[in-house]
């Protein structure tokens, strides 16, 4: 009968019933033991949100980073120890920034249910608040019943995430070792219509790509030579540039615009039209419902991989140190 039920809920809300990647999670997993949980989450991610129009970028990235090192755990919430340096300390994670936000909005969530909604429920839950605050709805569905870990090391930060070096076969290994396909790839870079990336991120495409002081030809030739305006040297790691110039803050598809124009700020973004098998992709996700209705399924996925429930590791009282 519940079985039932939660199939039907998948056909409703996401389309098809293999799309329904949940895993053991389940909608309104809090509706009994506190079902304030998401309103909370959302009231007070939408208050931050509101004073600071960065954090959707910061949240959806940390998302992702949570999710492919150890799965869903809120692991990238951790603070390092006297023994350990925790992947937030990773060189990857540089500028993840909003974690003193997260810690919180989970203090608040403390207060009405102490030891009850964990610290990677309530990064899922943010991130996806924070994106859909301008839209006034819901831009993906959030499954719940994640527990937290607690272990988090930088050395597997560095393992298991892609780098903004990596070339396309790279990066749909990493993917693929996360259960994510070739389509969750393309789709989910397209996270990168919002947010900054460093100058270090990308300035060896600008500068010295072969090691001869030149310059990366696949790179649009009238945004390199803007780009080398914002970012004088290859030892800048200061400044930042949006990576989807001109919308920057806006959650869109117009990431897919700035590919075809050779305009992909890493080398991961341009390797995603390396391909004739991405280039297709790429192409479909040019339609804008298209777009918001894969980014969706996609997100559900990602919000999955690795998940500890049931007695599985830990509700954490704050987020940045295990209980
Ligand atoms: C495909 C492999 C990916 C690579 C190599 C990659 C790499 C990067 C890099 C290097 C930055 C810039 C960091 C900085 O300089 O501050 C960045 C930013 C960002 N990434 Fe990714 N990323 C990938 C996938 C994703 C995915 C799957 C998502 C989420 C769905 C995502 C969301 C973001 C967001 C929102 C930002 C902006 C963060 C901010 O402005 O604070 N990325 N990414
Ligand atoms: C969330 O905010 C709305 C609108 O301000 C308010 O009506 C509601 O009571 C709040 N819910 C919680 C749980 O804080
Ligand atoms: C975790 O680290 C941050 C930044 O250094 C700090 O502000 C916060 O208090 C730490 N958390 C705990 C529980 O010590
Ligand atoms: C760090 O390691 C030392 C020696 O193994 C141990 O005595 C100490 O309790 C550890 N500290 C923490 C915070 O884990
Ligand atoms: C992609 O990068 C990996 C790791 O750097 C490398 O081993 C591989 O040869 C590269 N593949 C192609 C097709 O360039
Ligand atoms: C460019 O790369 C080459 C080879 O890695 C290196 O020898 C050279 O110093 C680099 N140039 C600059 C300006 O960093
Ligand atoms: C470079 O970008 C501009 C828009 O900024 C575009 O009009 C042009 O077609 C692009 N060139 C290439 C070769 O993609
Ligand atoms: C290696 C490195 O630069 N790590 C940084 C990771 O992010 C934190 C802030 O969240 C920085 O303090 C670390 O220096």
């Amino acid at each position: 009968m519940r079985k039932q039920a939660l199939i039907l809920v998948c056909i409703v809300v996401f389309g098809v019933v293999g799309s329904c990647h949940g895993g053991s999670l389940k909608k309104g997993y809090y509706d009994n033991t506190c079902p304030d949980a998401e309103a909370i989450i959302k009231n007070a991610t939408e208050k931050r949100v509101a004073n600071d129009p960065t954090l959707p970028a910061r949240f959806l990235r940390m998302h992702f980073h949570d999710c492919f090192v150890r799965g869903c755990d809120g692991s990238v919430l951790l603070n390092s120890t006297t023994n350990n340096t925790a992947e937030k300390d990773a060189i990857p994670n540089l500028s993840l920034a909003g974690f003193d936000v997260i810690d919180d909005i989970k203090a608040e969530v403390e207060k009405e249910c102490p030891n009850v909604v964990s610290c990677a429920d309530v990064l899922a839950l943010a991130a996806r608040d924070a994106v859909s605050f301008k839209f006034r709805k819901p831009l993906w569905n959030v499954l719940t019943g994640r527990r937290d870990g607690t272990v988090s090391e930088a050395s597997e930060a560095l393992a298991n995430l892609p780098s903004p070096f990596s070339n396309f076969s790279t990066l749909v290994q990493k993917f693929a070792n996360k259960g994510l396909n070739v389509q969750d790839l393309v789709i989910l870079s397209g996270g990168h219509t919002i947010g900054v990336g460093h100058c270090n991120t990308f300035s060896n495409r600008l500068y010295n790509f072969t090691g001869n002081g030149d310059q990366d030809p696949s790179l649009n030739a009238t945004y390199a030579t803007f780009l080398k305006t914002q970012c004088q040297s290859l030892s800048d790691s200061t400044t930042f540039v949006a990576m989807d110039p001109g919308s920057g803050l806006t959650f869109d598809n117009n990431y897919y615009v700035t590919l075809k124009q050779n305009k992909g700020l890493f080398q991961s973004d341009a390797a995603l039209i390396t391909h004739e098998i991405s280039r297709i992709i790429v192409d479909e996700l040019l339609v804008s419902e298209v777009f918001f209705r894969e980014f969706a399924l996609s997100m559900v996925k990602m919000g999955a991989i690795g998940v500890l429930t049931g007695n599985e590791g830990e509700i954490r009282k704050k987020c940045s140190v295990v209980n």
